[in-house]
């Protein structure tokens, strides 16, 4: 990993935001496509009723803050082609049209000045740019579904000036995010080549070809298998765009399992919010974000800087590891004896991370065992047991098979 990306890992945990015009509808960022809505409806009834009135970035930084992440990653534009930003490309942005001023300056700032590093999401597909196949596709359009050559090259000539906009104007920028939904090859290495003359230190995930760094794993947590940066995007209830039907919001104790698990497997966590379309979170996302965060405000240690482990799973929730430390993170009580038996090294020190008192622990053979754990679990979320070993973790046993598959 080069150095000027050492962030990431560190990190672990993010927040994406799924914002624009969309919102107006509250039924997710996919409903235009769903129902076949027509530019000039979508204009008329979304992009000129979304006025982001009550758009207050610092409050999102702060709740990001809270929440335990480390850096955000903004839609600057999704699928509609709508812009958050004043692109000379096109005027179907929102300095234009809708809340008619620039959204993305204000949320870099906002980001920035709470000391959280700043990424851009981008979708390649356009479904309204006029020179984009169609906005009608199931799924991705392909190379015979150009207009012609010319619309083709001119929908090149766009997309690459809106990133260069996206990568010059707004200062220094950590993290492109591109959205795995390009025609076909739209020149992708020669766009990532410009893209890291403009932001030398950027990182670039993995959804638009090399040059890249960060494979993207979605709506499931599963590690590459070569040890390479990674990221599970994850939404916290259904949808990524705000959708006022949708209330299968994940409890905080989710969030904070999905959370071991990245961290556990080497990987990031960028779990994502749909502010409603004045700007203003959803109360329940508002709540979970913090009471998860509360969490990891006393077993961070957990979390941030994880290596990849080389343990399994366990029945009582998720192991972490980072240098010669090993977190037994509790999320299910086993009851008052725990039993680990995965720890090929001696345990040479036991604590509780969240209040630092030393746990009483025996080591016999390869199991070990820790007998009087509090019950109930004095966390509704879990509690987390620190444990110092004689060196780099080792696994009595490598995992080599999987009940399901890889
Ligand atoms: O279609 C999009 C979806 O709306 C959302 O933006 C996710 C986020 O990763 N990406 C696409 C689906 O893969």
């Amino acid at each position: 990993m080069e150095h000027q990306h050492q962030w990431f890992k560190d990190s672990r945990y993010g927040m994406f935001i799924h914002w624009g015009a969309y919102s107006v509808a509250a039924r997710g960022e996919w409903f235009a496509n769903r129902e076949r809505i027509p530019k000039a409806e979508y204009t008329d009834r979304y992009v000129d009723q979304f006025k982001a009135e009550n758009y207050d970035p610092e409050s999102w930084a702060q709740l990001a803050k809270e929440a335990g992440m480390k850096y955000a990653v903004l839609t600057t534009r999704h699928h509609d082609g709508f812009a958050l930003w004043d692109t000379k490309t096109s005027d179907f942005n929102a300095a234009k049209m809708g809340p008619e001023r620039d959204l993305v300056a204000p949320f870099v700032e906002a980001f920035r000045k709470v000391g959280l590093k700043v990424g851009l999401y981008y979708s390649p597909a356009a479904w309204y740019q006029e020179d984009y196949p169609g906005y009608f596709f199931r799924d991705w359009p392909d190379e015979s579904d150009w207009k012609s050559p010319e619309s083709r090259s001119r929908f090149i000539d766009y997309y690459r000036c809106q990133l260069a906009e996206l990568m010059t104007n707004y200062g220094k920028i950590d993290y492109l995010w591109y959205d795995g939904c390009a025609p076909e090859d739209l020149q992708l290495s020669e766009v990532n080549e410009q893209m890291l003359q403009l932001q030398p230190d950027l990182l670039i995930n993995l959804r638009n070809g090399e040059p890249g760094h960060v494979k993207i794993c979605e709506q499931a947590i599963k590690a590459p298998k070569e040890d390479v940066m990674w990221e599970a995007c994850m939404t916290l209830n259904g949808h990524w765009g705000y959708h006022g039907g949708d209330d299968c919001w994940k409890r905080p104790k989710e969030v904070i399992r999905m959370l071991c698990d990245t961290a556990a497997k080497g990987g990031n966590l960028l779990l994502n919010v749909g502010p409603k379309a004045d700007g203003s979170l959803p109360d329940a996302t508002i709540e979970i974000l913090r009471e998860s965060g509360r969490w990891l405000s006393v077993n961070g240690d957990a979390i941030y800087g994880s290596d990849r482990t080389p343990f399994s799973w366990v029945n009582w929730g998720k192991v972490t590891a980072r240098g010669n430390k090993v977190y037994l993170n509790v999320l299910f009580s086993p009851g008052e004896e725990l039993c680990y038996s995965e720890i090929k090294n001696r345990v040479l020190f036991a604590k509780y991370l969240s209040t630092g008192e030393p746990v009483e622990f025996e080591q016999v053979g390869e199991r070990l065992f820790i007998r009087q754990l509090p019950v109930p679990l004095p966390d509704a979320i879990g509690i987390t047991i620190e444990l110092e070993l004689d060196g780099k973790p080792e696994e009595i046993l490598a995992q080599t098979s999987y009940w399901i598959p890889e």
